[in-house]
């Protein structure tokens, strides 16, 4: 445990020790996990100090002033510091894009949804037409799911992947030309391959729509150049949530060309927000300065170059993957084409109970509930953060194909202890969680 986890422990107890307990096991919990969740990561002591500090006391509803708006600054007064610091994020993290001549930042989005949000409300009206992917291919909820504000507001075709899994770009085209959308929206929670922002580009100027691209999962792999950028391809918006690849603190980012700016700040505040987690924004400043440094330039190629390594671990153990591989952080088990004719659920629970976190995901072609789902999903950047390099995720994919194999033939509980260890071998020697 670090000085600063004790610190934390220490100063919670003496307030609740029941919630400090929890805290304990909680951290506990994390230290012996491999945490293969592809939305996780651990962010720096130094995010975790700013977002507990007393930068979250302070309402600061507005912008700061001289923003390129034309903010006409916060509503309440007291907000100088605030001010410093959020115009310091915005710039930052355009520097990290390597977008500051054409695009607008706006760090106050609390989540990537109430980004996602903002983003859809700066350009459309309730009931205009978007085109978007479908869920089951692994587009996230807020890109038009029948069950979320988005599929509610507006109305949605969705565009498919080929027999592969790869996204199909001419169901998109043949889509687009005949919904006419208003926005297309690219960008995925689970989707292993490359999203080609430039021909999503190509076919939103064909139809006249804009291009939303929520880049949540690969954001930090475009800050790394391992992904191309949706900024290059003159994306007209751009979400991403900064906990992800992007190792920062809870929360979310929109970017936006310049013409556009007013638009999007007026969509988060006062159109969806009110006063936004100053705490949050601190700690996004910190997140910003890190992204822009090259140990985490670095540490993204890691983390590809790990998730290229466990695919052909798992390719050489049989299991089929969507896409047959992987070419960012996150690679899907196909599990029925794996041999395994169980439900992603029950992969999850069982490698929960081994200390391995992942989670259940639909495939295409999905005969499952989305509470049941026929895939699991694994990213590397969590353990990456911790210190895994290619050799430990090999010995992972190794220890989860033998626990789905051992759960298809019923002998998973004889071996769960067996599994367990193996799992505390690996933890043994890498890093704690911060
Ligand atoms: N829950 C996130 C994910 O797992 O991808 C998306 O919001």
């Amino acid at each position: 445990m670090s000085e600063y986890q004790k610190f934390i422990l220490e100063t919670v107890a003496k307030q609740s020790p029941f919630v400090a307990e929890q805290m304990r096991l909680e951290l506990e919990r994390q230290h012996r996990t491999i945490e293969l969740i592809a939305s996780e990561n651990y962010c720096s002591e130094a995010e975790m100090a700013a977002a507990g500090s007393w930068a979250a006391w302070k309402y600061t509803e507005g912008y700061p002033p001289k923003r390129e708006t034309g903010s006409k600054g916060r509503y309440y007064g007291g907000t100088e510091y605030y001010d410093i610091v959020e115009q310091y994020a915005c710039q930052k993290w355009l520097e990290a894009f390597g977008a500051q001549e054409e695009y607008h930042c706006n760090v106050q989005p609390s989540d990537g949804s109430s980004a996602n949000f903002a983003a859809y409300m700066a350009v459309l009206q309730p009931g205009d037409k978007v085109l978007s992917m479908d869920l089951n291919n692994g587009a996230h909820l807020t890109h038009g799911s029948p069950v979320n504000f988005s599929g509610k507001l507006y109305d949605m075709t969705f565009y498919t992947t080929d027999e592969r899994g790869y996204i199909d770009l001419n169901d998109v085209r043949e889509k687009a030309l005949a919904c006419r959308p208003k926005a297309i929206i690219c960008g995925a929670s689970a989707y292993a391959r490359v999203i080609p922002f430039d021909a999503f580009r190509k076919i939103a100027d064909e139809v006249g729509a804009y291009l939303i691209c929520d880049t949540s999962h690969i954001s930090g792999l475009i800050v790394a150049g391992d992904h191309p950028s949706p900024f290059a391809a003159g994306a007209d918006i751009i979400t991403t949530t900064t906990h992800k690849t992007l190792r920062s603190e809870r929360g979310a980012m929109i970017f936006c060309k310049k013409e556009l700016a007013k638009k999007i700040d007026s969509a988060v505040f006062p159109g969806s927000q009110g006063g936004s987690l100053m705490n949050m924004v601190f700690a996004k400043a910190i997140g910003a300065e890190l992204a822009c440094g090259d140990a985490y330039k670095q540490y993204i190629h890691n983390v590809v170059a790990n998730c290229r390594a466990m695919a052909g671990a798992f390719e050489r153990l049989g299991m089929a993957m969507v896409t047959g591989g992987t070419d960012n952080h996150l690679l899907l088990i196909d599990l029925a084409a794996s041999g395994a004719d169980i439900s992603g659920k029950k992969v999850q629970d069982a490698l929960d109970s081994v200390n391995i976190t992942l989670n259940k995901n639909c495939v295409p072609n999905e005969k499952r509930s989305p509470m049941q789902t026929s895939g699991v999903r694994i990213g590397t950047a969590p353990m990456t953060t911790r210190g895994f390099g290619a050799e430990d995720f090999c010995a992972t994919a190794q220890i989860v194909t033998d626990a789905i194999r051992s759960l298809a033939e019923d002998s998973f509980e004889q071996r769960a202890e067996e599994f367990r260890g193996r799992v505390a071998e690996l933890t043994a020697h890498c890093n704690g969680v911060v």
